[in-house]
């Protein structure tokens, strides 16, 4: 049985052939027009990035190196006993582009489980910070304070060749990978839970599994497998969000995987990007106290426009790529589709009935180019069922998740030797100069 780090070393030289030859070949090809819209539109649609790991096309939603989520669901490892896709198979996939055996993917279950122990200092800084502080700026603020371990930043210290940059980077996504569940649930812990002990990890079962477990919810199978499911599929989703972008620019500067995702983790925490996770529950709940009982798709319509005329966006609807409802959604929709308990629950029901009423209203409305859920719009609902009913700490559960994408990717940048980011700004003047007489 490979390890990951052995499958990925068979890969590399295979992909920095492919870079070598592309730079040979097309360094001066064009892949598109740089419009004025691009530049004061927040890039859209600006193709400017290299990312292996997933692309997203507008229709069809993400793939992870080839993989749709129903290709992953079939394709992908599930924990002993469950059905959905765990955690460690997506991220043998993201980083080496390959679909890893069972025994691969136990071996990585085991690997993780076996580093993700919080050295003290990380313990005693999250212990020490107020309950009252977003458990999002507690996440970046532990996933920084994990860079005093880092192996990356020892090692360029000392003084590395260029190409050995990926190996030590790797050690640190590892880690860092297999550190988050401890710190994301001691985060939750102490927050909501003070004073239980939290138990310790069992290394003989996945990532989410302990994850679950160290919540304190791991009596709950069917939370687990939602988890799984949860984690696996917002793993990645190419790499100009702002959370993977960040961590993609901040590691350019060659700062380690944990600083990189530490800043990664900010910009996840931002409305418009995964704090609409946080933001969809609170709105829908909101709704729901509006609305009494007996619901009516009419009902819901005049509180979509009542959301809409208070000049506020509907969370959990629109997309900067998307065209379509998003599969992710989709994927967890069909997660409460086999079960009764969820398919019964109130605030379920709702989440579905709005998703039924809101695309018209926002046509409508007229202004988004994407009237259909994202993910967020159904993610919440389902935890809030299953007794997870913080929605202040949603986030962290996607800040768990996007550490597969976005830290897998560092490594590559590393292996291919991407150059530090650093795009051209103009200002408006020099915009105005450059466009006159077009
Ligand atoms: N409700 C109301 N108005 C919306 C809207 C929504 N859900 N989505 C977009 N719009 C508005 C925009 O605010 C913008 O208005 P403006 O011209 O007055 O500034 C206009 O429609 C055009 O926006 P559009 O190009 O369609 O969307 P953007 O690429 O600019 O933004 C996001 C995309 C996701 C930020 C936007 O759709 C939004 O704010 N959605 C609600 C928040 C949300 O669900 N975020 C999570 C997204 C994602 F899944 C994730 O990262 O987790």
């Amino acid at each position: 049985t490979k390890t990951i780090r052995e499958a990925l070393e068979e890969v590399i030289p295979k992909k920095q052939a492919q870079l070598a030859a592309l730079k040979a070949r097309h360094s001066q090809s064009v892949l598109g027009d740089v419009k004025v819209e691009h530049v004061i539109g927040g890039m859209r649609g600006l193709k400017a990035m290299l990312w292996d790991a997933s692309v997203l096309d507008p229709l069809e939603g993400i793939r992870f190196h080839g993989l749709s989520i129903p290709d992953c669901q079939k394709q992908l490892t599930a924990a002993p006993g469950g059905k959905e896709i765990i955690a460690e198979s997506m991220l043998w996939l993201l980083l080496t582009g390959q679909v890893p055996t069972e025994a691969e993917t136990r071996q990585l279950s085991r690997e993780l489980a076996e580093k993700g122990d919080l050295p003290k200092h990380v313990i005693d800084l999250i212990d020490s910070l107020p309950t009252t502080l977003h458990p999002m700026t507690q996440l970046g603020m532990g996933v920084a304070a994990l860079n005093h371990d880092s192996k990356f930043a020892a090692a360029y210290e000392e003084g590395i060749k260029k190409s050995e940059y990926w190996t030590h980077t790797l050690d640190d996504c590892i880690n860092l990978i297999a550190r988050l569940p401890a710190l994301a649930a001691r985060i939750y812990r102490n927050v909501y839970k003070p004073g239980q002990e939290i138990p310790a990890i069992n290394k003989d079962i996945d990532l989410v599994g302990n994850y679950v477990n160290m919540l304190g919810f791991g009596a709950n199978h069917d939370l687990t497998e939602y988890l799984r499911l949860y984690i696996a599929i917002h793993g990645d989703h190419e790499g100009g969000n702002a959370s993977a972008h960040t961590a993609h620019l901040v590691g350019s500067t060659l700062a380690d995987p944990y600083l990189s995702y530490s800043a990664a983790l900010y910009a996840l925490a931002g409305p418009l990007h995964g704090l609409a996770n946080q933001e969809v529950l609170r709105w829908q709940l909101d709704m729901q106290k509006e609305l009494g009982n007996n619901i009516t798709h009419e009902k819901i319509k005049e509180s979509l426009w009542k959301t809409l005329k208070s000049g506020r966006v509907v969370p959990g609807y629109g997309h900067g790529v998307l065209r379509n409802p998003d599969p992710r959604f989709v994927a967890l929709q069909e997660f409460c589709l086999t079960r009764p308990d969820l398919l019964a629950d109130p605030v379920i029901q709702l989440v579905k009935q709005t998703s039924e009423v809101a695309p018209d209203v926002l046509k409508e409305h007229g202004k988004t180019k994407n009237p259909y859920p994202n993910v967020d719009a159904a993610s919440g609902c389902v935890l809030y069922h299953y007794g997870l009913t913080e929605f202040k700490y949603y986030t962290v559960i996607f800040g768990v998740s996007r550490a597969l994408g976005a830290l897998t990717q560092l490594v590559w940048a590393r292996a291919l030797g991407l150059p530090l980011e650093r795009p051209k700004s103009l200002s408006l003047e020099a915009i105005e100069k450059l466009v006159e007489g077009q």
